[in-house]
């Protein structure tokens, strides 16, 4: 199958635009309510201000929130005992003009979740970065991955943020960005336990990525840092640890350049890398601007090597211009290399620089859910397949059954706007889609007028639960209601039959990139 057999066109310049905008600033409406990534940069105020920063901004949040014994509209299921930790940036100083809405602090929230009750909390991750400009009182660190306008007091501190994703590892939370180690937190408190986290110094790479995945068999913790060995290196660090944070295995490779390697995939077999043209720019930061820039005309690579060697078996395989940014799921049959990922036919960041100084285009940074597939049994495969799996749907952040990381899967979600909206002069709903691999169907959850639906996060049943049986939650915030936030939870079965139950919390609460789901059974008891 060539790149060209099963791929959808570009969306056609019929669909209103803001449909495209909005699903491809997924995660901004996420991040700041009624606001869209691909508006967020112009709202930046002119210039840092002397003094004490403003109380509020357009993208401040700032309050760190307890809220005990949440009012729940509907029933907390009785089975569901555990927690959805989420992390999003809510700058600690108002951002630079120029920076990105990717920068700013983490600040990491908990729905703790027992006895069919909820506790709410959010705590900042308290990184060398916050700590430092906490002390500083104004920003130390002024640009998204550009160290060279950093404050000079900041030398040799962790650059990281910690905004991208939560997971829990060995008794720990951790809060990950990809240009740094990721810091560790209480589970219960929240509390900031090690800044830099490194694994009891078996972590050699000097980055960790957002987005680990789960060994489908062992448990294992499969994870990698690019620019491994430093700022614009190609060297790319893969590893795997088991449950109690022993490094078992691990390999380096070299990418073909450097661009954003913000997700990965691991199978039974192969470790799969994906090299997009939002490339390093050293230009740009010289100029005082962010990492990246969309380098049009720049070719795609799939990257695959055998997993439990040293990787020097690294294929790289040369594809199209396209982005893609998060992996669905992915899995191997022995001959073939299938990973399904959210895909554009170009830059998806309304707020992400194009190199050649064209104007971003919203149609053609629209994702869809695309399945990449490559014959590894093939000595020098010479491309890799690119089909479009739901052409209706178009969104950003997939999930899965994370029990199913790394084998065959057959069930996704996304969030998404209304792929099939009733009345066409209204903004489309924003929904959940719940895919269905073997028959290629969907199910939809659609939220109300005016709210906005996060990413979603499935809750298994139980440690025995069949695939997909379980909870979908996500938090949706009312624009109409100043981005008050409720958290819904869905038999994710039946998403299309709307909320089991909805936490209801008082106010608007810090914005999300990722969440995760920790069982009950994984969370230490309280310390004393
Ligand atoms: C993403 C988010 C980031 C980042 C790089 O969702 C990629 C993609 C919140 O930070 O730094
Ligand atoms: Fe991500």
């Amino acid at each position: 199958m060539s790149s060209k057999d099963k791929e959808q066109p570009a969306a056609s310049g019929a669909v209103d635009r803001r449909h495209f905008i909005a699903a491809a600033a997924g995660v901004g409406a996420a991040l700041a309510g009624r606001e869209t990534l691909a508006q967020a940069p112009a709202a930046q105020p002119a210039a840092a201000p002397a003094g004490p920063p403003p109380s509020t901004g357009p993208r401040l949040f700032r309050a760190e929130l307890d809220v005990t014994d949440c009012e729940v509209e509907g029933k907390i299921p009785a089975d569901l005992n555990g927690a959805f930790y989420r992390t999003g940036p809510d700058p600690q100083y108002p951002l630079r003009p120029g920076n990105i809405p990717f920068d700013g602090e983490g600040h990491v929230t908990m729905f703790r979740i027992e006895n069919g009750r909820v506790n709410f909390r959010s705590r900042f991750v308290r990184n060398e970065r916050y700590l430092a400009q906490e002390k500083a009182g104004k920003i130390l660190f002024p640009m998204y991955r550009n160290p060279y306008l950093d404050d000079p007091s900041v030398k040799g501190l962790s650059r990281g943020t910690h905004n991208t994703h939560i997971i829990h590892h060995n008794g720990k939370l951790l809060a990950l960005k990809e240009d740094s180690p990721p810091a560790a937190m209480d589970l219960n408190t929240l509390e900031t336990l090690d800044p830099v986290y490194n694994f009891n110094g078996q972590l050699l790479s000097q980055t960790f990525t957002a987005h680990p995945k789960t060994d489908s068999h062992t448990g294992n913790m499969l994870a990698f840092g690019y620019e491994a060995k430093g700022f614009n290196t190609t060297d790319v660090n893969v590893f795997e640890y088991t449950p109690d944070g022993r490094k078992v295995w691990e390999a380096w490779v070299n990418v073909p350049y450097v661009g954003m390697l913000h997700d990965f995939q691991m199978t039974e077999k192969y470790v799969m890398l994906y090299v997009i043209p939002l490339a390093f720019d050293q230009a740009q930061i010289e100029r005082g601007g962010i990492h990246w820039s969309w380098y049009s005309g720049q070719p795609t690579y799939f990257g695959f090597f055998r997993r439990g060697g040293d990787g020097k078996d690294v294929k790289w395989v040369k594809g199209p211009e396209r982005s893609a940014t998060h992996m669905m799921g992915g899995f191997d049959d022995g001959n073939m290399l299938y990973v399904d990922v959210e895909m554009s036919l170009s830059n998806p960041f309304g707020f992400m620089p194009m190199r050649d100084g064209s104007k971003w285009d919203p149609v053609r940074g629209a994702s869809h859910i695309t399945r990449l597939s490559v014959d590894v049994s093939k000595k020098t495969p010479k491309e890799y397949g690119i089909e479009t799996l739901y052409p209706d749907h178009v969104g950003a952040l997939p999930r899965q059954d994370d029990r199913y990381n790394t084998v065959p899967y057959r069930y996704g979600f996304l969030p998404c706007p209304d792929p099939a909206p009733r009345d066409p002069s209204k903004r489309p709903a924003s929904c959940y889609a719940r895919f269905d691999l073997q028959n290629r169907s969907s199910m939809l959850y659609r939220a109300g007028e005016g709210v906005q639906l996060a990413e979603a996060c499935f809750a298994p049943k139980g440690p025995n639960a069949r695939e997909g049986e379980g909870y979908l939650m996500g938090v949706a915030s009312h624009n109409n209601e100043g981005g008050r936030a409720d958290l819904v939870i869905l038999d994710a079965e039946h998403i299309d039959q709307g909320p089991i139950a909805t936490v209801k919390l008082p106010t608007r609460i810090a914005g999300q990139i990722h969440g995760w789901w920790v069982p009950g059974s994984a969370i230490p008891p309280k310390r004393a």
